[in-house]
């Protein structure tokens, strides 16, 4: 599909962004000043795109069609300019207008600030979903939180990390619509009364509650071609002039002002955490603030067209990602309820079918739980709700299971003990149609182990989703010369169609495809090599092979894994044990949370590994340790596309599918992981001799847990390579300056703990690792990997993903 809808020429584009220049930023034309050139072709992308959302509204309104809600606490969305040129059709005539101008538009995109508004995976996902559902002609639309600041930027001091604001607002954001004409406002905290309605029947009233005002912020998202624009909008927290006023007129200003500034401290800042729970009150409330927000805009959106709810779940589906968003079951329900007066048992139907969940994680610490009580202070009404919701499912469990008491205590909503605890996933799994894991082996994992009571109860509502990225960014505007080497072999048709580069299978051995390839692969390397020298004023060799390992910092991930294969080759090379035969670059990059100390030592770590090596003369031509700081959107697209290996090494059955892997996967890089997540259907698509797997499957690891039949020690007395590793961080190698600092490695291992099973996959480890580097010896051999790996790489497209949630999910019930 061409973008053609948007045929732009060049001085139009050229009129427009003058007029900008002028009208909008005040500024003389024309200018070479890159920011302002950044935010006038900005700002003239985003009225076509705000013609482009009215044209589309009336498209939705005209044919009535059901609209899709997805609610996530996090959208990482990266810069726009990019993106947004690409979709609108507008990318070549705008980079030939600046070029004229001797303007380099990579420069003028470098402008713009990278929101930075999620942690992780969840967030990145949530962004490649929008950027399908308006290229699919979906009327999806993300709702979301308008934090002031995003994650924290990483800086790098003396190796440790060190933390700091990202205040994405302090400039200008051009893309986005403040509506405080559609500003809402949410009630919070207060009492109930309980009353009793004219029929004898209890009728509760919420009273004497505080509010807080939400303030809509909507940035465009243009789908592929330009016919679609839909938008995420971002509720930020504020207090309104007359709710100011009734605290003035009771004379009291300081309550008054204090009262604005906790509303607006609400959607202050982004949680650092993407698997520990925090805790924190004020997260609960902006969890509760988002839902109610997107809750009341939803409803007042349904009643344009509607006078009741029957229509409701035929009309909208609200997909909650993960159970940040859960507190909708609760919320949805006391708005039908109290300030619709359905009746309960028709308000929990709506509810059941209108909202659906997603699971991103199976780690323990990371599964939400809040505290009854500080539910029943923040958000009293919804409480008293969620107890009875769990009071009807636990009479329907006790009357299908009789005298299970057990199993009573694992499903309800309620965990008991010193103080009572609202498990969130139950609430979503028991108030929803629907419950998706991300990758078939996390879906597998759900259903015979976290939630295996749920699954044995309604299988029906289980269903598989695996993660998918955008082809758009991840390809065609991260990494151009590909993206114009496959376009210029097979066509375009892969822009919406990632299925589409299966044609490149043919051209896996052919030698011209195979040069072409190569070139783009080594010159990507090039453009690398120079950021890292600019940023780190390190100097790399790009015919090295590029090892990446970049995510977040954690342990079931295993940076430590890589790391000790890196001090395992640098051993082996200064002692004369093994003469290197391909010179390697291993780069890493990715924060750690600020309260994770274990994540903040591994940083360190690679940093010091990295000192040692990087100065050593016997490696010199053989290992380069890199820590790229800050990680973000825009910096993966940078090093993505300059990949040989991908490392997807997370301890097996801890990682839901993993996202980057695809990512690595479509930039050509061939990949070493274990059976984890979506690798394991990367090795169904790629084949096997295209992917390197190894290591401990989750099975294995589940039977050794439960047998305990993991010995670290024993590890450590067996094999040789692993004790001179561990021993090496006993002994100060690594840290000649800071005595000591490494030493907990080794004593864990000596202790026998070792959750995550680095030690049994270290053998395996470097053996697949001593594999790769005879197979990258043979270049032609490994660019028809490469190539392979590409062509089947159709699967992992963000597109697919969201077609399965569109047929098994948003219109389950208009296929049956
Ligand atoms: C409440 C604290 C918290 C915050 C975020 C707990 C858990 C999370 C997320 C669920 C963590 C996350 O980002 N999970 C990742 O989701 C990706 C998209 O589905 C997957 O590809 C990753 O495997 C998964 O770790």
């Amino acid at each position: 599909m061409k973008p053609t809808v948007n045929k732009i020429s060049k001085s139009d584009l050229k009129t427009s962004i003058d007029y900008h220049l002028r009208c909008s930023l005040c500024k003389e034309t024309p200018t070479k000043d890159y920011r302002d050139l950044f935010l006038s072709t900005a700002f003239s992308l985003r009225d076509r795109m705000a013609e482009k959302i009215l044209h589309t509204e009336q498209r939705y309104q005209a044919s009535q069609t059901k609209r899709v809600y997805y609610l996530s606490l996090e959208f990482l969305i990266g810069r726009l300019m990019g993106n947004n040129l690409h979709n609108l059709g507008m990318f070549d005539v705008c980079r030939e207008f600046m070029a004229e101008a001797g303007i380099d538009i990579e420069e003028v995109r470098e402008q713009e600030n990278d929101p930075g508004l999620g942690n992780g995976g969840l967030g990145r996902l949530a962004a490649c979903f929008l950027d399908s559902m308006a290229t699919l002609d979906i009327a999806g639309f993300g709702y979301g939180i308008h934090y002031e600041y995003g994650l924290f930027k990483q800086e790098i001091d003396n190796g440790y990390q060190r933390e700091k604001p990202d205040n994405w607002l302090a400039d200008l954001n051009p893309w986005e619509f403040k509506r405080t004409d559609e500003k809402c406002i949410i009630p919070i905290k207060g009492r109930i009364e309980h009353f009793q309605d004219r029929d004898g029947e209890y009728n509760p009233m919420w009273l004497d509650w505080n509010f807080i005002v939400g303030i809509p912020f909507d940035i465009p998202v243009v789908g592929y071609g330009g016919k679609t624009v839909n938008w995420l909008r971002l509720y930020g927290a504020g207090s309104s002039a007359d709710f100011d006023i009734q605290i003035f007129n009771e004379g009291d200003y300081f309550r008054a002002v204090e009262q604005k500034v906790e509303s607006e401290t609400i959607t202050k800042m982004l949680y650092p955490l993407d698997t520990i729970m925090s805790g924190r009150e004020l997260r609960l409330v902006q969890e509760y603030f988002l839902v109610a927000c997107t809750l009341k805009d939803i409803i007042r959106r349904y009643m344009k067209n509607n006078e009741n709810f029957d229509r409701f779940p035929d009309q909208v589906a609200i997909q909650m990602n993960d159970t940040h968003p859960s507190l909708a079951v609760a919320e949805l329900m006391r708005l039908l309820v109290d300030e619709y007066a359905l009746p309960w048992g028709h308000a929990w139907e709506i509810t059941q079918q209108t909202l659906a969940y997603t699971n991103h994680t199976v780690l323990a610490e990371a599964l939400e739980k809040w505290p009854a009580a500080l539910l029943e202070r923040i958000i009293p009404r919804h409480l008293q709700i969620i107890y009875e919701i769990n009071r009807q499912f636990l009479e329907k469990i006790a009357a299908r299971y009789p005298n299970d008491v057990d199993l009573l205590q694992r499903m309800s909503l309620i965990e008991e003990g010193e103080s009572k605890q609202v498990r969130m996933a139950h609430l979503a799994l028991v108030g929803s149609h629907s419950v998706n894991g991300v990758s078939s082996l996390h879906t597998e994992i759900l259903k015979q182990d976290n939630f295996s009571d749920f699954y044995a109860l309604w299988p029906e509502r289980f269903v598989n989703v695996t993660n998918g990225i955008t082809q758009r960014r991840w390809l065609l505007g991260a990494n151009p010369r590909l993206a114009e080497l496959i376009t210029d072999t097979i066509g375009d048709s892969w822009i919406t169609d990632l299925s589409q580069l299966r044609r490149l299978e043919p051209h896996a051995d052919q030698t011209v495809f195979m040069d072409e390839f190569r070139d783009i692969k080594r010159a990507n390397k090039e453009d690398l090599s120079k950021i890292i020298s600019d940023t780190l004023w390190l100097s790399i060799d790009p015919d090295s092979l590029f090892d990446i390992h970049i995510k977040r910092i954690h342990e079931y991930k295993r940076q430590l894994l890589k790391i000790m294969h890196i001090v395992h080759e640098y051993l082996q090379i200064i002692r004369g044990e093994k003469t290197p035969t391909v010179a390697k670059t291993f780069i890493f990059a990715g924060k750690a949370a600020p309260g994770y100390w274990v994540a903040k030592q591994i940083i360190k770590l690679i940093h010091n590994v990295g000192q040692v090596i990087n100065q050593d003369r016997r490696v010199r031509d053989a290992l380069k340790v890199v820590f790229l700081p800050d990680y973000s959107v825009s910096l993966a697209e940078k090093i993505i596309p300059a990949a040989d290996l991908s490392e997807q090494i997370s301890m097996a059955g801890q990682e839901a599918s993993g996202t980057g892997n695809m990512k690595f996967m479509l930039n050509g890089a061939l990949t070493v992981g274990t059976l984890d997540g979506a690798n394991v259907e990367m090795l169904e698509e790629a084949g096997a001799d295209n992917i390197f797997i190894f290591g401990l499957k989750a099975e294995e690891i589940t039977d050794m847990i439960k047998k305990k039949n993991y010995h670290p020690v024993e590890y450590y007395r067996l094999f040789p390579e692993i004790r001179r590793v561990l021993d090496a961080f006993r002994d100060n190698t690594f840290c000649p300056d800071e005595q000591g600092i490494f030493q907990w490695i080794y004593h864990r291992m000596m202790n026998n703990e070792d959750s995550y099973f680095h030690l049994p996959d270290f053998s395996p480890y470097i053996q697949v690792q001593d594999q790769i580097e005879a197979e990258y010896l043979d270049p032609v051999n490994w660019t028809k990997k490469a190539i392979l790996n590409v062509a089947r790489s159709g699967k992992f497209s963000s597109d697919r993903a969201i077609s399965d949630y569109n047929r098994l999910i948003w219109n389950k019930n208009a296929q049956s």
